[in-house]
């Protein structure tokens, strides 16, 4: 099983220097640190923000490969919080690329002033909340050691790479004596690859977006594909000035109405309020034409039940298998192109070009599936019986979602319990905020909260502003603590697992159900209510004076 082993730390407080005391310490300084340590900060409260990376910026820091490029348009990908960001802010392109998200990031810190209360290079190894003083006490490999009242977990869903064995020990990835890279671990300074022999395991999203960069400057490109992912086309380009300026005319109106969505944008692209199977064929194949013209994930917003009928979803899978047949000319290759699962299962990738790659002559797809990597060797893999060989090899084999972030942090809340012993099982928490077990300790768009299926933007903000409400309560009652009940957080869990129960999202392996990782629970880990429906219930817990929590004076 990927997810990091337990690296147990010397305890925080037998370390020789002094702890440096504040009321809140954020881990991460991505897109929901940042505005953590922003709001948290303009309340008055001694914050510090504790980021692994050399830079701000987070996910778009360490996927800097080749094609990174955002699926929602960056007019909706962004910060809500300050009208003078949102409107002085251009963004270049329809979707943003890598480096434009990554200055955004730099630009956000700079602008407000954030940089004096961020520690980069700071790896948070252990956090242990002291039950006598009631803080957490946090301390990072380079021997940096923290107090605080609460702590802030801003560390993605996403940020802990899946690293698959491939033959475990026999023919393990150490055995392969070329390159080897990670998408989520993309070097910083230019990588030569022309005239080299590339070969890339995984075609989620990053291996999409890779792929035809890669087939640009490889000699010969080997694509590994274990599932085929259903891609629909970006449709990229510079921004449309005149739509920019109808939005930033009313830029809160449009938030709003974001946020009032499912997935908390796409409120320009409603759903059809009927069935995929009560339109005839003809309007059906209109409705997707019309969504693939647009380009983006709206495919799936073409009727309203894409996603929890499997009849309906059949139909708009079909629709993207022929789309696919059309693209590629090779006849059995674009059969091994079309995926079987539910659309919608994985999460739908956005690509430009990706089809009409595996048209060009320098590039191979090859099923490992059908036959697994069986082990590495020296100069390549072998599968199917026979060895591949290349020079470089590209891993975009994904992440350990959800719970990886947490538990490769020597993380114990009350007793000394250990977030690997906590989350044995799959992830127990309530609002997909809080841990039984671990007071005072949040988490931003984890598991057990719609992030996986909401604008990151939308859902860090709500999260954050939520979490900063819950603070200012507790401050001004004069309350120390605050930790989810054992019955409120096994409610949750039931709830999480029967909202997943009514969609497409079981139909499949995914990361979302923990799969990709060998070993790993079979737990449907994120909340498919919708936005809405969420932050209706967060805020009734709230304003119910945290009904679920127990708190303490
Ligand atoms: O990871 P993935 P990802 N042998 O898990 C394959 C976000 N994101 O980094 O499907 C062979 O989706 C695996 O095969 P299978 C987005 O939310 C967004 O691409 O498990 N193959 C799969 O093909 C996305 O969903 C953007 O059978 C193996 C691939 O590796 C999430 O990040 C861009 C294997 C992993 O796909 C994750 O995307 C990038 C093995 N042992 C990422 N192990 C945007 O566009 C794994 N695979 C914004």
């Amino acid at each position: 099983m990927m997810t990091a082993s337990r690296q147990d730390q010397p305890p925080p407080e037998d370390r020789a220097a002094p702890a440096q005391a504040f009321d809140v310490l954020i881990v991460g300084a991505g897109f929901g640190g940042l505005y953590a340590l922003y709001k948290l900060r303009g309340m008055g409260l001694e914050v510090l923000a504790l980021e692994a990376a050399e830079s701000v910026g987070g996910t778009w820091w360490v996927n800097r490969y080749p094609g990174a490029r955002v699926d929602i348009q960056s007019l909706e990908y962004s910060y809500s919080f300050s009208e003078d960001l949102q409107q002085d802010w251009r963004w270049t392109e329809r979707y943003a690329a890598q480096p434009e998200l990554l200055r955004y990031a730099n630009h956000v810190a700079d602008r407000f002033d954030l940089r004096r209360d961020i520690r980069l290079n700071t790896r948070v190894g252990a956090a242990h909340f002291d039950e006598v003083a009631r803080r957490w006490r946090v301390s990072s490999a380079d021997g940096g050691r923290w107090t605080a009242r609460f702590l802030v977990l801003a560390i993605g869903p996403l940020s802990s790479p899946n690293l698959p064995a491939f033959g475990g020990a026999e023919g393990g990835i150490e055995r392969f004596a070329g390159q080897v890279l990670h998408s989520a671990a993309w070097p910083n300074e230019p990588l030569e690859l022309r005239g080299r022999d590339v070969a890339v395991i995984g075609t989620g999203s990053s291996g999409v977006q890779l792929i035809p960069n890669l087939a640009d400057q490889a000699s010969a490109l080997t694509v590994f594909q274990r599932t085929a992912a259903y891609v629909v086309p970006a449709h990229n380009g510079p921004l449309d000035v005149a739509w920019e300026a109808r939005i930033k005319a009313d830029y809160a109106g449009f938030r709003a109405r974001n946020r009032n969505t499912y997935s908390g944008f796409g409120s320009e692209l409603t759903p059809r309020p009927i069935s995929a199977l009560d339109a005839t064929a003809e309007e059906r194949e209109a409705a997707f034409e019309e969504r693939w013209r647009v380009g983006g994930l709206g495919l799936l917003s073409a009727f309203r039940d894409l996603l929890t009928n499997p009849r309906a979803n059949e139909l708009a899978a079909g629709f993207v298998r022929g789309k696919i047949r059309q693209a590629v000319r090779d006849p059995a290759t674009a059969e091994l192109l079309c995926p079987r699962h539910p659309i919608g299962c994985k999460r739908l990738c956005v690509g430009t070009g990706y089809y009409e790659t595996f048209n060009r002559p320098n590039v191979v797809l090859v099923d490992v599936h059908a036959h697994p990597i069986a082990a590495m060797t020296p100069a390549g893999l072998v599968a199917g019986g026979r060895e591949h060989r290349f020079d470089t090899l590209v891993l975009a084999t994904g992440f350990d979602a959800f719970t990886g972030p947490a538990m490769r942090i020597d993380l114990r809340g009350r007793g000394g319990l250990h977030i690997q012993d906590k989350w044995r099982g799959g992830p127990l928490n309530y609002l997909g905020l809080a841990v039984a077990g671990f007071p005072n300790l949040f988490y931003i768009a984890g598991p057990g909260s719609t992030s996986a299926f909401t604008n990151f933007f939308v859902m860090v903000e709500h999260h954050v502003d939520w979490v900063a409400d819950c603070l200012a309560w507790l401050d001004a009652r004069g309350h120390t603590t605050i930790e989810a009940s054992t019955e409120a957080e096994s409610d949750w869990v039931t709830f999480v697992n029967a909202t997943a129960e009514k969609t497409v999202y079981l139909g499949c392996k995914s990361w979302y159900v923990g799969d990709n990782v060998p070993g790993k629970p079979h737990v449907f880990m994120p909340l498919a209510c919708g936005f809405p429906a969420y932050a209706k219930r967060c805020a009734a817990v709230a304003n119910s004076g945290y009904e679920g929590f127990i708190i303490e004076a």
